[in-house]
């Protein structure tokens, strides 16, 4: 006897493959309009599903948890960070979670190379300029940005993306530091010539950039507080790949806004899809809509990753990315 396809809800559109796949092999149901899912219909969806699809614009708090059915199992979710999800409370209730790490590893760092690069040589100031009809001509000192190369870079969080972005900085002349939860392997330190930084703060006040990489958690909200902002150094730039609530928005805008911090690059925000209006206005800031890990091949393998991991549940075994509580 064929056991019964279990049922998935899905609460965003997948990529076209993905989606195939997942109705092939589960009794899915789709998103095909894309809408943002509301709380009611979360809750059905809780009440109802065998495994939840989830991204990070579903907010899986307490509140949807308690409406969880029995069959809920798994909350297998679309994206590697899981702070919109609530890990006591999923333990508690014993429905396993998992995530798609690694996949979106190297997109993410070309994302924050990205940022690294226009922020300081002012790319998306000029794009706007040209396409306001306001360049006049080359002259030797018009719209000077600053060099790259022998600068310092201070990455935030060591783990797969902070090493891919050391990677990348390196090959661009930068020199390496980091801060982390634990010290990196010697042979890692030695390859990517990483210098070990066990303050924060004294980190903080040393760096010409500073790239943030840890995921966020009650311990990293506003890590990068009104008190650490102000550590840096006035010619300093922050980049922030990761989750808007690690940065107190407001007063990196603020200190944006005096010029006591150079420039600022933003593919996260604090409130997304809300930001600071006041950072629209500031010409040394790029700003992105959370792109990340925006590329069809990492949405693909994302996919991928998350049949597996319902797959691999729904035939009786554990799932290979299993987030587990207190593990971030
Ligand atoms: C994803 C991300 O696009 O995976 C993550 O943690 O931040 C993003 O790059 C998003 O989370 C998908 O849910």
């Amino acid at each position: 006897m064929p056991q019964k396809k279990p049922l998935v809800v899905v609460t965003r559109k997948l990529p076209d493959p993905i989606e195939t796949r997942m109705m092939e092999l589960f009794d899915a149901r789709l998103n095909l309009d894309d809408h943002a899912m509301t709380k009611a219909e979360l809750m059905a969806a809780v009440a109802e599903a065998d495994v939840l699809v989830p991204t990070i614009t579903d907010r899986v708090d307490g509140e949807i948890l308690a409406q969880a059915g029995p069959n809920l199992g798994l909350i297998a979710n679309f994206g590697t960070g899981v702070d919109h999800i609530d890990l006591a409370e999923t333990k508690r209730r014993g429905i396993a979670v998992t995530n798609t790490p690694n996949v979106l590893t190297e997109d993410t760092a070309d994302m924050t190379m990205a940022l690294i690069l226009a922020v300081p040589r002012r790319l998306a100031e000029g794009e706007r300029l040209m396409r306001g009809g306001e360049w006049h001509g080359w002259s030797p000192t018009f719209m000077l940005g600053h060099r790259i190369w022998g600068k310092r870079l201070g990455i935030i969080g060591m783990g797969r993306i902070g090493q891919a972005v050391a990677r990348r900085a390196k090959a661009f002349g930068m020199s390496i530091h980091y801060n982390n939860r634990k010290r990196l392997h010697p042979d890692i330190e030695t390859e990517l010539e990483a210098t070990y930084w066990e303050s924060l703060d004294q980190m903080l006040a040393r760096m010409d950039v500073v790239t943030i990489h840890c995921p966020h958690t009650p311990a990293t909200f506003h890590l990068l507080s009104a008190r650490r902002i102000r550590l840096m150094r006035p010619h300093a730039y922050l980049i922030n790949t990761s989750r808007g609530e690690i940065v107190d928005e407001n007063a990196l805008t603020r200190m944006l806004i005096k010029g006591e911090l150079a420039g600022a690059g933003l593919d996260v925000f604090e409130h997304e899809p809300a930001v600071n209006p006041k950072l629209l206005e500031l010409d040394n800031v790029v700003l992105l809509p959370h792109l990340g890990s925006a590329t069809l091949e990492g949405r693909i393998d994302m996919g991928e990753k998350v049949i597996i991991n319902i797959k691999t549940y729904a035939d009786g075994h554990n799932p290979p990315d299993r987030v587990l509580a207190g593990m971030f």
